[in-house]
């Protein structure tokens, strides 16, 4: 009898779902391949916020936050990523149910408002220990994959027409990109718009070519600059305005696609452009939604709406690179591909095996949870102060 209830009633410590023990955040500093010139910032390296998670199975997480040219692109910067996730995150998620992400990310979004980025970074690394202790991969938990490779766009931002059609023809050759995206809306429009339609006349039907204003343009700006765009053969023009009702302004109006970014902000923005069939295509960003399962409903919406889909990237390294791949894997539609390009932007290496680009298509990693190893003493070489550092 005494066996018998030894079977039907484990011990405590069996029972006991694993918790959050640990969270700790580091700052890695490394320099991009050359400078990439957007119309908000110049950028020589990249940030990237890492965020470990460390439960009491044993099992570990990582996740990582980027930004733009520190705080030029939006109200995140790694720093405050980082602050948030020391001061504010970690303590609601420290002793908590490390196998229940979604009511976990709930709790941290009941007390901390805003900060999607660092919400986004905090998410991936529980995702990641999630699926390491299930024995799957991340894109499993976020519903299952519905493809293993993603057809990846490259950023020509070199700041120079002729450099940017060396390095399509390079990425050409390589095999490793054909959808060219142009950074665009720092130099007057016709200067602009001679840029796009070399390069686009250098690479004919070889290379698609889009282009990213991040918002730099008017409204009358953007009007004249997208016919242009279209008659010089670009495809796609990206967020060329700020404000979301100038974008509902100017959809459909030129033959070529306009994509909503900036203005995306999670799955209320999304809605809400929706509901103004205010774009043709979203570009979805985990970090820009809040998170995987935030961007998941970002899709949804599109998908409801008639809206097409774009995996887009914060140039961020493996880490968030590869929780991006996950999510748009398992999307239902990816009409226009992804960016995921950022560990290509890096000079620094910082897995244990690196990513697989190869045939213009990024490889979505098969092993449990993010299915990627830091190389520890990489990080640590870049890192501004360690993971395991002291603070007051
Ligand atoms: C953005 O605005 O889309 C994506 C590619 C790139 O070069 O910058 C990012 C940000
Ligand atoms: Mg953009």
């Amino acid at each position: 009898m005494g066996d018998m209830n030894k079977l039907i009633a484990p011990s405590d410590t069996a029972l006991a779902a694993p918790v959050v023990e640990r969270v700790e955040t580091v700052l890695v500093d490394l320099p991009t391949i050359r400078p990439h010139k957007l119309s908000v910032a110049t950028m020589n390296g990249q940030t990237l916020m890492l965020v470990r998670i460390t439960c009491s199975d044993g099992v570990t997480g990582v996740g990582e936050g980027t930004t733009i040219g520190g705080l030029a692109y939006g109200g995140e910067s790694p720093e405050s990523m980082r602050l948030a996730i020391d001061r504010y995150v970690a303590p609601l998620l420290i002793g908590q149910d490390a196998t229940r992400v979604q009511a976990l990310m709930a709790r941290v979004g009941s007390m901390v408002k805003e900060n999607r980025f660092s919400k986004s970074a905090v998410e991936t690394a529980l995702l990641d220990a999630h699926g390491k202790r299930l024995g799957l991969p991340v894109s499993e938990l976020l519903g299952g994959r519905r493809r293993d490779r993603l057809p990846v766009a490259w950023t020509l931002a070199s700041g120079d027409t002729g450099r940017d059609i060396d390095e399509a023809e390079r990425m050409l050759d390589l095999r490793r990109h054909r959808i060219f995206k142009l950074k665009i809306g720092a130099r007057p429009l016709s200067d602009d718009i001679a840029h796009v339609a070399a390069i686009k006349r250098a690479l004919g039907e070889r290379g698609a070519v889009r282009v990213d204003v991040n918002m730099a343009w008017s409204e009358a700006d953007a009007a004249r600059g997208m016919a242009a765009l279209a008659d010089a053969g670009c495809e796609l023009v990206e967020q060329p305005v700020a404000q979301a009702s100038a974008l509902g302004r100017l959809v459909r109006r030129f033959p070529l696609a306009l994509m909503a970014d900036e203005s995306l902000t999670g799955p209320d923005s999304a809605f809400e452009i929706a509901r103004v069939h205010g774009a043709d295509v979203f570009a979805v960003k985990l970090e820009q939604s809040g998170g995987a399962f935030a961007a998941l409903r970002v899709a949804a919406i599109a998908d409801a709406a008639g809206i097409g889909l774009y995996g887009g990237t914060m140039l961020e390294g493996a880490v968030g690179t590869i929780v991006s791949a996950h999510a748009f894997a398992t999307f239902a539609q990816l009409q226009w591909g992804t960016e995921l390009f950022g560990p290509l932007l890096l000079t620094e290496e910082i897995l244990r095996e690196p990513l697989d680009y190869s045939d213009f298509h990024l490889t979505v990693p098969t092993g449990p949870g993010l299915g990627i190893a830091l190389d520890e003493d990489r990080v640590a070489a870049f890192a501004r102060d360690g993971f395991d550092r002291k603070r007051g």
